[in-house]
């Protein structure tokens, strides 16, 4: 292995087993802008553009922006933005180098580069992968927090944004002064109804300073919803490692992925897409089914492996499911939640796809990882299946026992008497660290008085109640592990 650096010089020397760029990537021209380019958007949305340029259609190369960190463009800008898709199935691996992001660009330290990115006539698709908080939203009402430090500042300043929903909106307002075409925008996060959120969201936004805008944009930016799926977990220093052994150089941050996705959109581009059906992408009329699949299956049981991972101190999703205990739970919580869905999809076998999913060891997909931002996850992982089944009088003591597990894993410790770390800045201050000083009941109270998470529906149900704290009762005294395999057993 030597010293240099993936960069284009050093593509043509890079063994024959890797797959490199098929198209000239000076040709390329921009069509779309990416909002929040973390891993999961290089190892997902950014490969089958990739595809798309390899196929010959060379108007839809990205700019990708990161709207904090600076890191990700640290690292591959100098690789002239190439880098390492790297997918495993527990058995091989696979390496190929993308070359589809053109340009990376970090907002915060050029705000008005980014908004003038967004206004070239020649993007048309926007899309965003910010996470569940990204969208500064009271996400159980669909409503904006509009006392927000960042929301504060971009209406005051609306010529140096920092929320999406500043940069989204200097660029509508500029693309229709100028006379471009209205963007698509494409929320690719782990939302119900995502698009649908993100137009609400903007348009609540635009509402406030200047009404004539947010009609513009609830008239003419289509937000189709989305469901995307595939496991792509943070990239480690082995990673890196692996990597760097296969390609024979250095590649600062390749993506580690999984081979299994699914990307199923509405179709809805009234000024073009690329033509991602050709790499399995699907076009439909309704997500919701297809998002309500993914969601409740596998983010609820991912958050559900998450806290038992963090509770009973196993590391990955694959250690957490290689119990047999967690194996008997998660079809339990399979078999109730699937009961929530539409006919349209197959929970049965999607269930049947999770199982070889989570129990690939090659990912190493950290516990620690699914639990930051759980306050923003749970409720429409674990709580609206919950309160359906509840509703439809429906076998729901696996989900019910999910959401305990979620409440133990926000203690300060785990059931080794280690620190247990918790990445929730939404829920910080709300969490109960002093769990095992509080009796159960205390506990619950206090969750449930959550209205962000909870939205003051549960805590008025007695019957919730009791059988919450009869769970969390349970995996306190009998431990997270025996409190699961009793319920099964
Ligand atoms: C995970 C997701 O971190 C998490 O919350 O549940 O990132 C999950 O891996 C992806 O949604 C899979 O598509």
């Amino acid at each position: 292995m030597s010293n240099s650096r993936l960069c284009q010089a050093a593509l043509p020397a890079l063994p024959a087993a890797i797959a490199l760029p098929a198209y000239d990537r000076a040709g390329v021209t921009p069509g779309i802008v990416h909002l929040g380019v973390g891993a999961f958007h290089r190892a997902h949305q950014a490969v089958f553009v990739d595809d798309c340029l390899n196929r010959g259609e060379t108007g839809w190369g990205i700019v990708a922006a990161s709207l904090r960190s600076p890191d990700t463009r640290d690292a591959i800008g100098p690789q002239d933005n190439l880098y390492t898709y790297c997918e495993r199935d527990g058995r091989d691996e696979r390496f190929r180098v993308i070359g589809s992001i053109l340009e990376m660009l970090v907002a915060p330290e050029n705000p008005a580069r980014l908004v003038d990115r967004l206004c070239d006539p020649q993007v048309r698709i926007v899309t965003l992968t910010v996470t569940e908080k990204g969208y500064l939203a009271n996400l159980s009402e669909g409503t904006l927090m509009r006392d927000h430090p960042d929301i504060r500042h971009d209406l005051e300043n609306p010529e140096a944004p920092r929320s999406i929903y500043g940069f989204l909106l200097s660029a509508v307002r500029r693309r229709r002064a100028e006379g471009s075409v209205p963007l698509t925008l494409l929320s690719c996060d782990n939302l119900p109804s995502n698009g649908q959120v993100l137009q609400t969201l903007l348009v609540e936004f635009a509402r406030i300073n200047d009404p004539d805008l947010a009609d513009h944009v609830a008239r003419n930016v289509s937000c189709p919803c989305v469901m995307v799926d595939r496991i792509v977990p943070a990239t480690t220093g082995v990673d890196r490692l692996a990597v760097a052994h296969g390609l024979g150089i250095m590649d600062a941050w390749p993506v580690v992925a999984e081979p299994y996705f699914r990307w199923v959109i509405e179709d809805r581009f009234p000024h073009g897409r690329p033509q991602l059906e050709a790499s399995g992408v699907e076009f439909v009329e309704d997500v919701v089914p297809y998002e309500h699949m993914k969601l409740r299956m596998l983010n609820g049981a991912h958050t559900a492996i998450a806290a038992i991972g963090q509770v009973a101190g196993l590391a990955t999703v694959a250690d957490v499911y290689a119990q047999a205990r967690v194996r008997t739970f998660i079809d339990r919580y399979w078999r109730e939640v699937a009961t929530t869905l539409s006919p349209l999809v197959s929970g049965a076998d999607y269930a049947a796809g999770l199982r070889g999913r989570f129990a690939n060891p090659a990912l190493r997909h950290r516990a620690v990882q699914i639990a930051s931002d759980a306050s923003q996850k749970v409720p429409q992982r674990i709580l609206a299946p919950l309160m359906e089944l509840r509703g439809d009088r429906r076998a729901h003591g696996a989900v019910m026992m999910a959401l305990a597990l979620w409440i133990r894993s926000c203690a300060a410790r785990n059931e080794a008497g280690e620190p247990i770390v918790i990445q929730d800045p939404v829920f910080n201050g709300w969490a109960a660290p002093d769990q095992d000083v509080l009796p159960a009941e205390a506990v619950i109270e206090r969750f449930l008085s959550f209205d962000r998470v909870f939205g003051g529906q549960c805590r008025a149900e007695p019957e919730f109640v009791a059988a919450l704290t009869a769970a969390y009762h349970a995996i306190r005294t009998k431990g997270a592990l025996n409190a699961i395999g009793m319920m099964t057993g």
